[in-house]
């Protein structure tokens, strides 16, 4: 192992982090497997959260770890501007095989941040070309999380992510977030109440008018901002909406995509199929950057129709379908259907939801929610100093062998769908006995 001295830290300028405190108190992971990650002193810790949302198949799977190795041998990098790889043309289809009817135009991108701007950027272009150019306008969601591009930041709903950062796009309006409606603590699954909520988007239209609004983007569930999960019939109210303005409909499906919800995409999973999808993450099961942005035949017929030739969307990256990412993701599709692991993360929910709502009781948990295999366990903010609690929990989780994720004073939950019983019950073991120990 590299010895990780002080100043072997000071040249990483690491993302979302305190890096002053992470330095003085490093935590490293150094290999991974299956359901765990191992430490550089052989520690192991039980993933609970993916990784970060992305490893859904479980660390190190032997079919996509093959796939990388053997590209990686054959053709490192082949560019997609003007020219193509078989592989390219390969994941595409397996993908829109899986995607909800109607959307089976694939665009590829690196991450979930390139996989909004993306988005939001088709929808601008397809409005101008089919003569409705003034649908410039787009509509967010507050306590939405689409990624750190400045679209993203845009439409996204996070203070912090938007206020360092100058004027952001223009033509911006948010809805509001469904969170704490009355009724809804330690909701199972889908909250009884809120769906009302959906309606302000009447009122958001209505002031500079829906001939002026291209596209509502919205996470259908909101994952970083802290399990958010939609009340019935909320989205599907939000679809209608939209259909009635001739409005288009973006699902963020980062998080939420490749079977988080024991369905292909959230799409599936509440009979709402979006114009758009954005995903990443689980896409490669994280093993090489990748993402996408699904688009309705209807968008890419009118591009190609409609748009100035000859290139039709002046849009694209250097690494959009990259080989590596290209049989990753393929290796990948094909490890979710070998396993069967949508079906087998449905299957498991209950016994998800069951074991996490036990925690009902747990010293500081004033609220509890689930859906799919995401969990949020919300902590009383210690008086005075919110957020300390929680990140503490998340560091004792460590030190006791589970890596958890907090944002905020919620524990986030989002394990590898390969998860099996016994390994339920240790996070929830844990998650008590570390709670019990913070103050
Ligand atoms: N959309 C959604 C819904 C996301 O959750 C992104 C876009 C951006 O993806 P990239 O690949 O650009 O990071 C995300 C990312 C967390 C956490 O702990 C969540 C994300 C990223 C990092 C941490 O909740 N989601």
């Amino acid at each position: 192992m590299p010895d990780f001295g002080a100043n072997d830290l000071d040249a990483f300028w690491m993302p979302f982090t305190p890096n002053r405190r992470f330095k003085a108190q490093p935590r490293m992971l150094s290999s991974a497997k299956d359901m765990h990650y191992k430490t550089p002193d052989g520690r192991e810790i039980l993933d609970a959260t993916s990784g970060l949302w992305c490893v859904n198949a479980g660390h190190d799977r032997p079919r996509i770890r093959e796939a990388i190795q053997k590209q990686a041998a054959e053709m490192d990098y082949a560019p997609c501007f003007n020219m193509g790889h078989p592989l390219a043309f390969a994941f595409a289809s397996r993908l829109a095989q899986i995607t909800p009817k109607g959307l089976d135009r694939i665009f590829f991108t690196n991450s979930g941040s390139e996989s909004v701007d993306t988005a939001l950027k088709i929808a601008l272009a397809y409005q101008r070309a089919r003569g409705k150019g003034t649908k410039t306008r787009l509509i967010g969601r507050e306590r939405g999380y689409h990624g750190v591009g400045f679209g993203g930041i845009s439409v996204g709903g996070i203070p912090k992510n938007r206020m360092y950062f100058g004027s952001l796009l223009t033509g911006v309006d948010h809805l509001p977030h469904t969170h704490g409606v009355p009724g809804n603590l330690f909701s199972k699954g889908e909250p009884d109440h809120g769906a009302h909520l959906a309606d302000d988007l009447e009122r958001i239209i209505a002031l500079p008018d829906a001939s002026n609004i291209a596209a509502v983007i919205v996470e259908p569930v909101a994952g970083s901002t802290g399990v958010l999960i939609p009340p019935q019939g909320y989205l599907q109210r939000l679809r209608a909406i939209c259909d009635r303005h001739d409005i288009l409909l973006i699902f963020d499906e980062v998080i939420t995509g490749f079977g988080r919800l024991g369905t292909p995409f959230a799409a599936d999973r509440f009979g709402v199929t979006p114009d758009l999808i954005c995903m990443a993450k689980g896409l490669t099961n994280a093993a090489v950057p990748c993402g996408a942005v699904a688009a309705s035949g209807k968008i890419y017929d009118a591009m190609m129709e409609g748009a100035d030739a000859p290139i039709e969307l002046f849009h694209g990256y250097t690494y959009s379908a990259h080989p590596l990412a290209c049989a990753a993701g393929i290796a990948t599709l094909e490890t979710y259907q070998e396993d069967d692991l949508f079906a087998r993360a449905a299957g498991i929910e209950a016994y998800w939801q069951a074991a996490l709502h036990s925690l009902h009781d747990a010293r500081h948990v004033i609220d509890i929610r689930n859906l799919g295999l995401i969990g949020g366990i919300e902590l009383q903010p210690r008086s005075g100093a919110p957020t300390a609690r929680a990140l503490e929990a998340f560091e004792a989780a460590f030190d006791a062998g589970l890596l958890i994720r907090v944002t905020g004073d919620i524990i986030a939950l989002s394990p590898p769908l390969i998860i099996e019983t016994g390994h339920i019950d240790r996070i929830v073991e844990t998650l008590r006995t570390v709670l019990a120990k913070v103050e």
